[in-house]
């Protein structure tokens, strides 16, 4: 094998693992609901949504390996303009059907005023309902495809 075959073999095999090691963007400035959703659009990119178990798995993973310690994590899970105030992803339009991780007695729309959803990390990361305009968390950003 030529020097230049074996450069371009290991060049390949470092691009592939890159290309695995992205799909998501932890953004470590808070941030309301929106201005997330609008920061994530502006890199071409999703607010997170958590449509399974293997889906929170992945998130999870990206959380703790990254260290991101907050306690609440914003998701593109609202119910905001839903016609039946099902909760929907923001970024597909599918209904939320992962609702076995809501956190217990949630959602509450506590004060009426809840319509976004979230990441409780203090509650094994399940979800719960917050203020879409004045609560500012971290979140994460994952690519379209
Ligand atoms: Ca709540």
């Amino acid at each position: 094998m030529t020097m230049k075959l074996c450069l371009l073999m290991i060049v390949t095999l470092i691009s592939i693992e890159f290309a695995a090691a992205k799909g998501y963007s932890i953004v470590w400035e808070k941030k309301t609901w929106l201005d997330a959703y609008n920061y994530c659009d502006g890199y071409n990119m999703r607010l997170v949504s958590i449509e399974s178990r293997r889906k929170l798995d992945e998130v999870v993973d990206v959380i703790q390996s990254n260290g991101l310690n907050t306690r609440y994590i914003w998701t593109s899970g609202t119910n905001l303009d839903s016609y039946n105030e099902k909760y929907f992803w923001a970024t597909t339009n599918k209904e939320v059907t992962f609702n076995e991780n809501w956190a217990n007695g949630q959602p509450d729309n506590y004060g009426g005023q809840q319509n976004c959803m979230i990441l409780d990390r203090y509650r094994n990361y399940q979800f719960d309902d917050a203020n879409c305009y004045i609560n500012k968390f971290n979140f994460i950003c994952e690519e379209k495809y």
